[in-house]
């Protein structure tokens, strides 16, 4: 008999969520690769297509597919009850959880996404309520929280844990060989109106605040025919939005990306394409820009973070501000809207003080796209993480929370000046 397979996506707990397109896509993956080799069972708290959230206005996608979850104000766990805001669970309401674990039949392994370091209590609020009503279940763990915080992760008391993507503990474990040409298991949902896609995995760049050259090294290729099967299957269940994941979308667009858009217009596909993950403005080039506006991308964020040369040299140069600017005259000669490009900038960089973060603001404000203040999460092991050291513990993965970490670093006073000052900046720009 085919195991039984659990499949969840815990709530998050967090002073802010949005559905900007927040899919368990390491989980879907992973589910892809045992098509038709197991019985899966599907709880996503963050799916507001669920009839709980799809039947309430408040909840209701955005014309790209984006939206709020439900939430519930909790108080602030002890590490974060100096910083001044509510904290929240978004997601369904536990009790579904429970009665859903009730009324399944027993499953043999259930496998939990782990998302944000910080998010980790949504993950032990499911291993409990796993262990109370299907105490049979082997839990395994698998994504970010995992890989970045293993011996954290360790604690939780789950059965298995996978990190990064090496898969193979995991094969042996559930004692199944995967189809590693399947694409994610996307049909589990029964309504779905956003997706995601990842044409490549890892980085050619090594910024000194990120853990993907770390990870997953240097950038590789997926498969293209798999990508195109993923594209088709999600289409076919109704996505009209899709979300790119990947780290470095635009690298070596010649023998990714482009072959991937071309092939999506010879076959006609309509679909929003969105890229919430920051795009390198480096690789924009006239004709890029004409491909990816005309293959339908709709939303553009570009990460820039500072105008500094000196912050860019520290860190590790990406995008320079000559750069960005020839993006956005790209993008909009292309025919993007102005009010759709979103530069990213950092809050709360410990090398704040060589960022000029109000002279970056100022010079996206200049450019005429809306600016937005990306708050840094310090993650152990990076070299800026690890710097962070002396301003929080970070054997606490709830240090590493984004909304905290410029409270802390600056104060909140100072945080609350920038972020108003980012919001002026944005409403001096036609609607
Ligand atoms: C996509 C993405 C996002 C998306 C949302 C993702 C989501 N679902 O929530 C967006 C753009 C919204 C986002 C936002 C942010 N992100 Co982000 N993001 C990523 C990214 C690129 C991929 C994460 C992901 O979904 N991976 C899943 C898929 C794509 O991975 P995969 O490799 O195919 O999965 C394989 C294995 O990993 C494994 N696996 C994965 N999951 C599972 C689960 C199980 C059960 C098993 C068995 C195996 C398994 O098997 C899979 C198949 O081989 C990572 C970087 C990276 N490359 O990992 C950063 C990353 C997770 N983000 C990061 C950061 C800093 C942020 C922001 C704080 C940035 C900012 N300042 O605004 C925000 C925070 C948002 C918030 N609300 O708090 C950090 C982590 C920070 C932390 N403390 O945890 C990362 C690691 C990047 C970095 N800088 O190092 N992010
Ligand atoms: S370009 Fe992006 S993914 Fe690559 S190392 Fe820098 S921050 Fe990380």
């Amino acid at each position: 008999m085919a195991p039984k397979i659990l499949l969840v996506n815990p709530p998050v707990y967090d002073f802010a969520a949005y559905d900007f397109w927040l899919k368990p896509y390491g989980l879907l993956s992973v589910a892809g690769f045992l098509r038709g080799k197991a019985d899966f069972k599907l709880f996503d708290y963050l799916d507001r297509l669920h009839p709980f959230m799809a039947q309430i206005k408040e909840f209701q996608s955005d014309r790209w597919g984006r939206g709020r979850f439900y939430c519930e104000k909790i108080p602030n766990p002890p590490p974060l009850s100096n910083i001044p805001r509510h904290f929240r669970r978004f997601g369904l309401p536990r009790r579904m959880f429970k009665d859903f674990l009730s009324r399944t039949a027993p499953c043999d392994f259930a496998l939990v996404q782990t998302t944000m370091t910080y998010w980790y209590p949504g993950v032990t609020e499911v291993i409990e309520d796993i262990r109370k009503f299907q105490p049979q279940a082997k839990i395994i763990l698998g994504g970010n929280y995992v890989t970045l915080c293993p011996s954290h992760a360790k604690k939780l008391g789950a059965d298995l844990l996978i990190t990064a993507d090496n898969l193979e503990p995991l094969w042996q474990f559930i004692n199944i060989t995967p189809d590693l040409n399947q694409p994610p298991l996307w049909e589990i949902y029964n309504r779905l109106n956003a997706g995601v896609l990842k044409l490549s995995d890892g980085c050619p760049f090594s910024c000194t605040y990120c853990s993907v050259p770390k990870v997953y090294g240097k950038f590789k290729p997926r498969s293209l025919q798999r990508a195109l099967a993923e594209l088709q299957l999600l289409l076919k269940l109704g996505a009209e939005n899709i979300a790119f994941y990947d780290d470095a979308l635009l690298y070596k667009a010649n023998e990714v990306l482009t072959p991937f858009l071309e092939d999506t217009l010879k076959r006609s596909i309509k679909v929003n394409l969105h890229t919430p993950n920051a795009l390198n403005a480096r690789f924009i080039t006239s004709e890029l820009a004409k491909l990816i506006v005309k293959a339908g991308f709709k939303t553009f964020y570009l990460g820039f973070e500072s105008v500094s040369s000196q912050w860019h040299q520290a860190t590790g140069p990406k995008v320079l501000s000559d750069e960005l600017a020839g993006a956005v005259e790209h993008l909009i000669a292309a025919g993007a809207a102005a009010g759709n490009i979103t530069a990213y900038q950092i809050l709360g960089h410990p090398a704040i003080d060589i960022q000029q973060l109000e002279a970056s603001m100022r010079f996206v404000n200049k450019l005429g796209i809306r600016g937005m203040l990306a708050d840094f999460s310090p993650i152990p092991g990076t070299p800026d993480g690890e710097l962070c050291r002396k301003y929080a513990d970070l054997n606490e993965p709830l240090f590493h929370n984004k909304t905290a970490f410029p409270v802390i670093l600056l104060g909140f006073d100072e945080t609350n000046r920038l972020k108003d000052l980012q919001r002026k900046l944005n409403r001096t720009l036609p609607k």
